[in-house]
């Protein structure tokens, strides 16, 4: 670890924009550097990547540095059009949906089948479709799952190219652009598609001169990874095991972090301040980011006490939405959860650190501080593994493991994060030191230079103060608020679900069978959402019973109350639960109609253009009554997924976190109760929703933008595999 140098430069060439330009990006297959020890292959491609037409980076000739798109940098307000091109090759002649004419491309072992489907029931690859995570832009730019790019001599008759233009209109902040293809997005993500881009404007200046000009500013793109064998591929299937009894496990986990395209590196930083702008780009990993020193004992003559943690030298300034109101400064031994699809603005004061002498008395050149990643259930065999996505809290309401007495402790998770606790630094350090994705990477901190002024906090709680009120959301009495006066338009409920005890797709799946949904009247899927109504079709559905009353009509002010039981019904499932109506339609000829994907059903919500509305999400399991029946026979708990939810278009802020209790069997109001989780300083566009965790988001639809967008949970084989529907905004 620590043997590759982060890539900065290596994002070969950052396009900036300030006035409008159009751009034509190519989408084909490369040969990309995945570490500083291995040259890239030779001759065979081993990443898909994205390419600017016309770039020092656009020449098949010679290999590129990360498998990460270019860094795009564009003033706020700037329109950019940009023209994605898929020129991956062409698919072989081919009946449509017919998987058995088509050669796998020349990039295995990343599982780029194009005819075949990569998870069972789902439609193979036909194309890419790029969606810019975040970003405030028409339906028909958003990069919609259905509208592929295709490759070319594709049966359906989709274009080769999609135009889309990204208006930019919106607050400085770090967006993210990847692949978001029906059904396919993980394995297209994992070959290499994802870029960051950012929206800059008048605050974002103001950062900048504060801690000393834009050369201060640090990307890290955070993904877990693993390495095929000669560390020049990276291996999907074996992030994806499956367990003994044949439950295939929905998570592409790796057991390295690459950032920036690299295993763990180091970078080499001076005392100074630096920003750093931090995504999570991962399938299905939350990372717990904290800073130590991983050898505080090694100098005898140390100037001060040895200690672990440094996130005190960490401010928090911003998330998915751009710059806080306020500044946050973490505690020393604090930590601070990322899910896959957030991002955060950090500044690292470096200003304070000391040098260090040796036993003879000289001063060590360099110090070094670890960025770390503290959640790391996965790596220590036989774990349940999504107890990554745990807290160190024990989860109230969650049911006990099988033969558990009434006075046994509900299951603490404190063994999945690595904790701080007094005494026991030199454990956390052996356990770091074991961990390989435990050490995101290392800053080496040249200490002979002449250290910089540290941050003036006065400074930048101005700056960030000047911001806080704009683009839908107002700084009030301490909390981002719709403006004074503004109307809720209404209220809706979506519930994440799991299907965690395997009980497995079976599309030809019966009324009766045990892979039969009652509520949604169609097979069970691994995981879906679903919106709720208090109607019922009166179709022979089931009722779905939740502790927690939401009036849908309702308006300001909140109407989430956690007082009764409450019958809804399933109005509108997943994308997928309705099987087939998202599949491509393989006997079109047959039924005299055109290839291609068949017409979506109606949206799930339709929420009009300007208008805000509060959505209640719960991410609860499949058994009903809850709590009852979520443990199986080999003592499996159920419904242990978090699931980072996200919706495109808008930012919403969390109002308010109900958490279901055990004992009860009700919702109980719980306060902003996890450590650094500033919901009333936060524009979200991804919100992690633990296991039996209810949250109530105030949702902002920006005016003059309509058309049809996703919402889904961003784990990229959940998000694959149903847990997707989508609303569409009206004006
Ligand atoms: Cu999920």
């Amino acid at each position: 670890m620590f043997e590759d140098s982060l890539p900065l430069a290596a994002f070969d060439a950052p396009q900036t924009f300030t006035a409008h330009a159009e751009v034509r990006i190519r989408i084909e297959p490369r040969r990309v550097k995945f570490s500083d020890a291995r040259p890239a292959p030779a001759q065979d491609p081993n990443a898909w990547r994205y390419v600017r037409v016309g770039s020092k980076e656009d020449n098949h000739h010679h290999p590129l540095d990360v498998a990460l798109g270019p860094v795009f940098n564009i003033r706020r307000g700037v329109t950019l059009d940009v023209c994605w091109e898929n020129a991956i090759g062409s698919m072989p002649p081919m009946e449509p949906n017919h998987e058995a004419t088509l050669e796998p491309p020349p990039i295995n072992p990343i599982p780029m089948q194009y005819g075949a489907p990569v998870w069972k029931g789902m439609n193979p690859s036909v194309g890419v479709v790029t969606h810019l995570h975040g970003a405030r832009v028409q339906g028909s730019s958003d990069g919609w799952p259905l509208h592929p790019a295709s490759f070319p001599g594709n049966p359906y008759e989709f274009p080769s190219a999609r135009p889309y233009r990204y208006t930019n209109d919106q607050r400085s902040c770090m967006l993210w652009f990847h692949d978001h293809a029906m059904d396919n997005t993980a394995v297209q993500v994992h070959a290499g598609l994802a870029g960051i881009y950012f929206i800059r404007d008048k605050a974002d200046d103001e950062i900048l001169s504060l801690i000393g000009g834009a050369g201060q500013e640090i990307p890290l793109v955070l993904q877990d990874r693993k390495f095929a064998c000669g560390f020049e591929k990276l291996d999907y299937w074996a992030g994806v095991p499956t367990f003994p009894d044949d439950f295939d496990r929905p998570e592409y986990l790796g057991d390295t972090i690459f950032v920036n395209g690299r295993p763990s590196p180091f970078h080499e930083v001076e005392r100074k301040i630096y920003r750093l702008r931090v995504l999570n780009g991962s399938h299905a990993r939350t990372f717990a980011l904290a800073l130590i020193d991983p050898a505080p004992w090694n100098y005898l003559a140390a100037p001060e006490p040895s200690r672990v943690g440094y996130s005190d030298l960490i401010t928090v300034i911003g998330n998915d939405g751009g710059l806080f109101p306020e500044p946050q400064r973490l505690g020393q031994t604090d930590h601070i959860l990322l899910a896959p699809g957030e991002r955060l603005d950090l500044l690292l004061d470096l200003t304070s650190i000391e040098a260090r002498k040796d036993d003879m008395g000289a001063v060590v050149p360099t110090r070094s501080l670890r960025l770390v990643n503290l959640a790391v259930a996965s790596a220590q065999a036989g774990d349940w593994p999504e107890a990554i996505f745990r807290t160190t809290e024990p989860l109230a309401g969650f049911p006990k493991p099988a033969g558990a007495g009434p006075n046994d402790p509900a299951p603490s998770v404190a063994s999945s994060v690595l904790t701080f606790d007094a005494g026991a630094q030199r454990q956390l350090l052996a356990s770091i030191a074991a961990i390989r994705v435990a050490n995101a990477m290392e800053f080496c901190i040249d200490v002979t230079k002449t250290r910089a002024g540290a941050l003036d906090e006065a400074q930048l709680s101005n700056i960030l103060a000047s911001a806080a009120s704009e683009d839908g959301f107002e700084w009030r009495e301490g909390a981002l608020q719709a403006p004074q006066g503004a109307a809720i338009a209404r209220n809706r409920f979506v519930v994440l679900m799991n299907d965690a005890l395997g009980i497995g797709f079976n599309k030809d799946a019966q009324p009766g069978d045990p892979q039969w949904n009652p509520y949604a009247l169609g097979p069970w899927r691994d995981t879906q959402i679903w919106e709720l109504s208090p109607a019922d079709p009166k179709d022979g559905r089931t009722a779905f019973a939740i502790p927690f009353s939401v009036d849908l009509n309702g308006s300001n002010p909140p109407a989430g109350s956690a007082d009764a039981t409450k019958n809804y019904f399933v109005a509108r499932a997943s994308w997928f639960d309705n099987y087939p109506p998202e599949r491509l339609i393989d006997d079109a000829a047959a039924k005299g109609e055109k290839p291609g994907y068949a017409k979506l059903h109606a949206p799930a919500a339709t929420p009009k253009a300007g208008t805000y509305e509060r959505w209640y999400v719960a991410n609860i399991g499949n058994a009903q009554p809850l709590l009852a029946g979520v443990v199986d026979d080999k003592g499996n708990v159920g419904v242990p997924d978090m699931h980072p939810y996200h919706m495109h278009l808008v930012n919403f802020v969390v109002t308010g976190r109900w958490r279901l209790q055990a004992d009860t069997n009700s919702f109980a109001p719980t306060a902003n109760q996890r450590k650094n989780e500033f919901d009333k300083l936060c524009r979200h566009d991804t919100v992690r929703v633990q296991s039996n965790e209810l949250l109530e988001l105030l949702v902002f639809f920006p005016p003059g933008y309509t058309g049809c967008y996703p919402f889904h949970c961003h784990v990229l084989e959940h998000e694959d595999m149903g847990m997707m529907s989508h609303f569409e905004v009206v004006p």
